[in-house]
């Protein structure tokens, strides 16, 4: 292992930080390049359960480098209480590094990220309510407050001020709502820098110098593929780029320092939020695998939606990312199933479909076009090797190979570390 991408390849919790968590015992640094606080990883270690956000899952292993790169929408309150809960169960957290360059999550940001969905009403995305297409939006807008403002207390209060001076134009006009209080959030963020700044560095050069010096490097996907802001199912998507591309910008490193893409693959797939699942189960089905999977958000606690794979969502990941292996997890969640579908194709109107539908109109009238599989209705937590996985799980598993065209690679049977199985 060199430097390697990890990658959700469907709408998340995939189980991603289970995979980072397992890859991370032989990395240096590990990296987050997009995205924040509406991540929601949980990695269980030693039977111990750590449900992090914003913070790299190398967190967990003593000596990494954990880095917040560039492309991170950041929340100063979140990471500081990630920080503190980490400090009081004895991790060590002087690994972090934190780019001087990524923007900053405001709470004017997470104000309109509630007071936009509200507005949009039956149409909304269903966010995570975390500021994060708020905090892109200025990022875009040129008004945004980057980190390396945020610690230089006069360039913060000029900022917040410029800021303020809009922000509380449209609090007040649009949404009919108070101002916010210039004093009370320079205080507040005043705050956070001072126990954030030592941590604050240039991760481009840091990396930069890291990777020439051979160093392993994990750069840790959040939400997925079917999220992205160009390739996902839009308007339904978060505001940041999942994909593999979205690394070299995310973290300022070139596309010849990633070595290898691993595509996380939940056996059976869910959303959260709204937008088009044409693979959704609306019934007892939907159910048995939400409790079997106890399928609810990391961050928000909301139920997931759940249905059978979709091999085709997984296939164009593969296209968009170039993921060189599948990492296939929560296998185990199947073993009560007696009968388990995979959706190899769409149909629409009578006529089979090659791509993934752009428009979301054609997406949500597809017909998926199902192959079933036996199950093998038996324990395989405890397997190991994956010539000890029952013939019907691997029938499944080879299948799901060949359809999206991507080699399997590590195949997860439980939340655990122990609980992988790795194909050479
Ligand atoms: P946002 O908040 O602007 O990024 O929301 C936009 C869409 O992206 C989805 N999204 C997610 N989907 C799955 N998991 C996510 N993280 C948490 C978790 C979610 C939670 O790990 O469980 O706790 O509910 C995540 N983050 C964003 C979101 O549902 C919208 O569809
Ligand atoms: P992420 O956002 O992709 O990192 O995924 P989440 O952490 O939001 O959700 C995945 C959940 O599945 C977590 O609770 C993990 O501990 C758990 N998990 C990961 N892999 C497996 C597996 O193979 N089997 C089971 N039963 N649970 C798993
Ligand atoms: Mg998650």
């Amino acid at each position: 292992m060199a430097s390697v991408v990890i990658l959700g390849t469907q709408w998340g919790d995939e189980g991603k930080g289970k995979i980072v968590d397992y890859l991370a015992q032989q990395a240096e640094v590990v990296v987050r390049s997009q995205g924040g606080s509406n991540a929601g990883h949980t990695v269980a270690v030693d039977g111990v359960e750590y449900k992090l956000r914003l913070m790299p899952s190398g967190i967990l292993f003593k000596g990494t480098l954990n880095v917040v790169g560039n492309g991170v929408a950041f929340n100063p309150k979140v990471m500081l209480q990630e920080m503190d809960g980490m400090i009081e169960k004895g991790i060590d957290v002087s690994g972090i590094r934190i780019s001087n360059r990524a923007h900053v999550v405001m709470p004017y940001h997470c104000e309109m990220d509630v007071c936009l969905e509200e507005m949009k009403g039956a149409n909304k995305v269903g966010t995570t309510k975390n500021g994060i297409g708020p905090c892109y939006v200025d990022r875009d807008n040129r008004i945004g407050i980057r980190v390396c403002d945020f610690i230089d207390k006069e360039e913060f209060a000029k900022r917040l001020k410029e800021n303020l001076a809009i922000k509380n134009k449209l609090m007040a006009g649009v949404f009919g709502k108070e101002p916010f209080d210039y004093e009370a959030i320079l205080k507040e963020y005043e705050g956070y820098a001072d126990r954030l700044r030592p941590y604050v560095c240039d991760t481009i050069a840091l990396l930069h110098d890291e990777i020439r010096a051979g160093k392993k490097i994990l750069f840790e996907g959040a939400q997925a593929t079917m999220l992205d802001i160009d390739y996902g199912t839009y308007p339904y998507v978060t505001s940041s780029h999942p994909v593999s591309g979205g690394v070299c910008v995310g973290a300022g490193v070139a596309p010849r320092d990633i070595d290898k893409v691993v595509g996380v693959v939940k056996a059976y797939c869910t959303r959260v939020g709204e937008g088009p699942f044409p693979t959704e189960q609306l019934n007892e089905i939907g159910d048995k695998i939400r409790d079997a999977g106890h399928e609810y958000g990391t961050v928000t606690g909301r139920p997931r939606r759940t249905g059978w794979l979709d091999a085709c969502v997984v296939r164009y990941a593969g296209m968009l990312s170039g993921i060189d292996y599948m990492a296939i997890t929560r296998l185990d969640i199947l073993d009560i199933m007696p009968e388990i579908k995979m959706c190899v194709g769409y149909k629409y109107k009578g006529e089979l479909l090659n791509e993934i539908p752009a428009s979301l109109k054609v997406l949500a009238e597809v017909e998926p076009v199902y192959e079933t599989f036996e199950g093998w209705q038996t324990d395989i937590s405890g397997i190991r090797k994956y010539e000890d996985l029952p013939e019907k799980a691997r029938i499944y598993l080879e299948r799901m190979a060949e359809v999206t065209g991507i080699k399997l690679g590590i195949v997860s049977v439980g939340p655990n570390r122990d609980q992988t199985i790795i194909i050479a």
